[in-house]
């Protein structure tokens, strides 16, 4: 092969010397063939999609049941997270906090240059201007991510607002975040992705899969933005955001916080069921919130992301039929397995038979050993094919939040659902989320770890400042939102789910919501307020009072343990932790102590 002594000319005509001059710059260091500057266009879509199907990095899928849909197969050792190789890089490693795997500046940017040195030969450097949020909307945040993989490419015009509008905003405001990437070799051992938060910029190396390589995801939207937030005043959230109406047509605006696939894209757009006439659920987002307060203090939520990347597996017309329905068209699926007529297929789609798993190997379902899709198989999808989109994911103003909500999963302890005594109490209850790790990451799955805020992979520093920086909202607007927790995934001893979940979680939302409106009363118990059984809806469900009780009221000894645990968490914190948090934490710990 032909390869280049020389960079490319750049045929860039930006308005911005920094960017110019940036992107020469990784030209010189990766050596790519050419330079290709992102319109985000339709048509450069379909041409490099074209392209990837021809050299195979794309297959078609059955062009009558799923138009215009592909499969990409990654690297077997490719296929998640992979948090024991992510860094943040500050200059003192308190301010990364043991939360972060960490280096020096200096040795991530000399760690990673030797990686991406000559790393792009022979390929295409795409240079792709992004905007994470409504182009027009003062909460949005821009980027810029050079890369030298298509398949990222096509994913980031999906997830983001991609092309010449964001380069446009990006030459007026002079401020970008700086994102390289390069699949490199594929190779475990030459992979890291590394954050530089105090240069607004980031560098990734060795991964193709979506949280590694997809840069305005979890590297910008979560790790540089939650930094740059806790300096701008606002907050960079792991958090779908949903608008529940009413039958009266009121809607209610709702962030919720849960781990890695514990089920935010399905209650995101959930399908009220039949037993809860005229009740509808908007979807913002399924992923990501970045929360502002107004100029009169009310707490606003934008979704920066404009797609979705989700987790394939589980998903069906009960489970979540908009999301079943979107990915019928105009999706990418990564790593599920596929029918005998090129359909797509995965574990608990309920139709059709694979016979060809998601490293391309012919599959026997009578035989098999594993499952034909990769458990943390994903879609990538535009969030307007989402039958319950909601217009207003693009209103610059972003939407008012009136409850948060943090939620893991656990098997036992936390009860169904229970509304925080106050912000600052909330903020406590946010720290203190546990929950049993999964396949969106690489390690051992169901293994239950402290997840605070569900943000444990995307924090970009020391949670000690970041709980420091949630508690100040409270001295800045009394108009916060009540803060809630939920567990939809509590099992009884012999591992069967106690609460049906899925499209009857709006039953927990509508009790969450009389409580915002203060329409009912709740025990107060020290951890927090718990239903009346009786105020959460449970006609047509085939529920015990036993198990409702269960579901709504806490074993103190089980809770002391816990508290202590999440006391001892805080702790590993040392000088940095907020008095205020240990306060809170200390009160629950002495009233459970006093409780009967
Ligand atoms: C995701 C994740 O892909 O949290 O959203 O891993
Ligand atoms: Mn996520």
């Amino acid at each position: 092969m032909h390869l280049r002594k020389t960079p490319p000319e750049n045929p860039t005509n930006t308005t911005l010397d920094a960017l110019k001059t940036w992107v020469d710059q990784v030209a010189e260091l990766t050596r790519p063939e050419d330079i290709h500057w992102c319109t985000g266009s339709d048509k450069e879509y379909r041409t490099l999609v074209s392209q990837m199907l021809a050299d195979g990095t794309l297959k078609t899928l059955n062009e009558t049941t799923y138009p215009n849909c592909y499969l990409h197969l990654s690297d077997p050792d490719d296929v998640a997270r992979v948090e024991h190789l992510t860094f943040v890089c500050t200059a003192d490693q308190q301010d990364a906090g043991p939360n972060n795997n960490w280096m020096p500046p200096a040795d991530g940017h000399a760690k990673m240059n030797a990686l991406f040195d000559g790393a792009m030969r022979g390929r295409t450097m795409y240079v792709i201007p992004y905007c994470m949020g409504p182009v027009d909307s003062p909460y949005s945040r821009c980027g810029i991510e050079i890369t030298d993989s298509p398949y990222v490419v096509i994913n980031m015009k999906i997830m983001t607002r991609m092309g010449e509008a964001a380069l446009a905003r990006i030459e007026r405001e002079g401020k970008f975040v700086r994102g390289l990437h390069s699949t490199g070799e594929l190779d475990p051992e030459r992979r890291f992705i590394m954050h530089f938060p105090d240069e607004l910029s980031i560098k990734s190396y060795g991964s193709g899969y979506g949280g590694n390589a997809l840069l305005g995801k979890k590297c910008h939207a979560l790790r540089i933005a939650s930094y740059q937030a806790r300096t701008e005043g606002w907050l960079a959230e792991h958090m779908l955001i949903l608008g529940v109406e009413s039958p009266e047509g009121e809607t209610t605006y709702i962030a919720c916080a849960f781990p890695s696939a514990c089920g935010k894209t399905n209650l995101a757009m959930m399908v009220p069921p039949a037993s809860q006439p005229g009740w509808k659920v908007w979807t913002l987002g399924d992923d990501i919130a970045w929360l502002h307060l107004d100029e009169d203090g009310q707490l606003r939520a934008i979704n920066p992301e404009s797609g979705y990347f989700g987790v394939v597996p589980g998903t069906n017309e009960k489970t979540n039929k908009n999301a079943y329905d979107m990915i019928q068209h105009d999706a990418i699926f990564t790593n599920v397995g596929q029918t005998a007529d090129g359909e797509p297929w995965w574990e608990q789609k309920k139709t059709g038979t694979p016979v060809i798993d998601w490293q391309g190997r012919d599959y026997d379902p009578a035989t098999a050993k594993a499952p034909a899709a990769h458990p943390n198989s994903r879609f990538t999808v535009s969030a307007k094919n989402n039958p319950s989109y909601s217009t207003l994911a693009d209103a610059p103003e972003g939407v008012p939040i009136s409850a948060i909500v943090f939620g893991g999963r656990r098997k036992e302890i936390a009860p169904l659902v229970y509304e925080a005594k106050d912000w600052k109490h909330g903020v406590l209850v946010g720290a203190g989320v546990a929950s049993e790790t999964t396949a969106a990451m690489v390690g051992n799955v169901g293994v239950v770890r402290r997840d605070p805020m569900a943000m444990k992979p995307f924090c970009g520093y020391n949670f000690a400042d970041y709980w420091s920086h949630w508690l100040s909202f409270d001295e800045r607007t009394d108009k916060l939102p009540k803060i809630f927790h939920v567990n939809w995934f509590r099992q009884d001893a012999d591992g069967k789910f106690l609460w049906p979940g899925f499209g009857e979680n709006l039953r927990v939302l509508r009790w969450i919501i009389d409580r915002c409106e203060g329409r009912i009363d709740a025990r107060r118990t020290p951890i927090g307020y718990l239903p009346n059984a009786e105020d959460i809806d449970t006609s047509e469900l085939d529920i015990s009072d036993e198990t409702m009780h269960a579901l709504t009221t806490i074993n103190r000894e089980t809770w002391l343990e816990e508290i202590a645990s999440i006391g001892e968490y805080l702790e590993s914190y040392g000088d940095r932790l907020p008095a205020d948090l240990k306060q809170e934490q200390q009160k629950v710990a002495e009233d459970l102590a006093k409780a009967s």
